[in-house]
């Protein structure tokens, strides 16, 4: 309760009304900043960059001393959690993630029952430096992947345009599935846990993939685990806030999920119709989002322009400003600047 109020993050995710909403950006840490793009070659490679707790505290504060966000993202990923269970991974310079693809049961039963502890204090000692060196003033998020979206990588054991072999395995062998499923629920609230004991404000659960899913798979693998591991975290911490990024879905099914989690917030994609989310959504929880990081990109009047359409839409309710998705590695910084300045006035 002592941290509630005390900066305007968990202020509008309670109850508030900010004149100016709180601003952060997805990915806000990362190559777009010279001062990243410095750490992370001399860290070796990126899971080398996540487990360092003093280099990963550091990208973490990079863009709060640049730009003074209004939250600082823990410097982490999704993939920590499937490593921590013992999925080899590593990242392909240039191109993304690859993990051991655990697509069969004996790949799955070779995984550990629950997440290193070696492996997930490095991300709580980091999260303890990132805390104890911002102002009361900047919120602390916590993360994981949604577990859909992060058994997507695996199945697949990369990144893939529309995570098809993950769809494919739980519709051919739906036991399966959902055993990998149960295994990312346990770790997943296990993980959020300990974050926010080691200091995270709030918690930002990411299912990038989502908006693949139909209808009744998109309740079974995205609406009910999301709510089990709320669940579990708010049994031990009633206080836990949570946002959920689940992208590219209707708004019919962002009130299912918002509903069936008791989520905080909902993050939206640059796509989402602003009216009627805030139609469907503004009454039961805090709205994040939308921004196109490609007008980001653009920078200029354009942005000027989108940065006002967003203000206005979302005037007088719960807002959190925000991208609809992460921002790009050629993104000016200038642009981030002057997006930060128009919202602030
Ligand atoms: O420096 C580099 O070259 C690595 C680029 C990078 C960064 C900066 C990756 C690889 N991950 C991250 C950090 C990261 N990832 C954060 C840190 C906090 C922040 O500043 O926001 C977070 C929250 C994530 C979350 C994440 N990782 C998601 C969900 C959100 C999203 O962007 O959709 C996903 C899908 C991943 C997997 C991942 N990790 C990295 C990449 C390039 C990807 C996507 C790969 C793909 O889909 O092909």
């Amino acid at each position: 309760m002592e941290r509630l109020g005390c900066n305007s993050i968990l202020r509008v995710l309670g109850s508030a009304v900010e004149k100016k909403p709180p601003v952060w950006m997805m990915r806000q840490a990362g190559r777009y900043l010279p001062e990243y793009r410095e750490v992370r070659a001399k860290a070796g490679g990126f899971v080398d960059l996540c487990l360092t707790p003093a280099l990963a505290a550091e990208v973490t504060l990079q863009p709060i001393r640049r730009f003074h966000f209004d939250a600082a993202i823990i410097f982490s990923d999704i993939l920590i959690v499937p490593y921590a269970l013992g999925v080899k991974l590593w990242f392909e310079e240039g191109e993304g993630p690859r993990l051991d693809p655990v697509a069969e049961r004996a790949a799955l039963q070779g995984m550990r029952e629950a997440p290193d502890p070696a492996i997930t204090q490095r991300v709580y000692e980091a999260i303890s430096k990132v805390k104890a060196e911002l102002s009361r003033e900047t919120a602390l998020i916590g993360f994981c992947g949604a577990p859909w979206t992060v058994a997507s990588y695996m199945v697949a054991g990369r990144g893939t345009p529309d995570q098809g072999p993950a769809r494919q395995l739980a519709k051919s062998d739906p036991n399966l599935f959902s055993e990998i499923i149960r295994k990312l629920v346990d770790a997943t609230a296990a993980h959020l846990l300990g974050q926010l004991e080691a200091g995270a404000d709030l918690l930002q659960l990411f299912d990038t993939w989502a908006g693949v899913l139909d209808d009744d798979s998109f309740e079974r693998w995205c609406v009910k685990p999301c709510a089990e591991i709320i669940r579990r975290v708010r049994a031990s911490k009633p206080e836990a806030k949570f946002i959920l990024f689940p992208k590219g879905i209707s708004v019919a099914n962002m009130q299912k999920i918002v509903s069936a989690c008791g989520a905080d917030g909902i993050s939206v994609d640059m796509r989402a119709q602003r009216i009627a989310v805030r139609d469907a959504l503004a009454g039961n929880c805090t709205i994040q989002g939308n921004l196109d990081p490609d007008i980001l990109i653009a920078g200029g009047e354009k942005l000027d322009r989108a940065v006002d359409e967003i203000l206005e839409d979302f005037r007088g309710i719960r807002h959190i400003f925000n991208l609809g998705h992460g921002i790009k590695p050629e993104t000016p910084i200038a642009h981030v600047e002057r997006m930060i300045a128009r919202i602030r006035g």
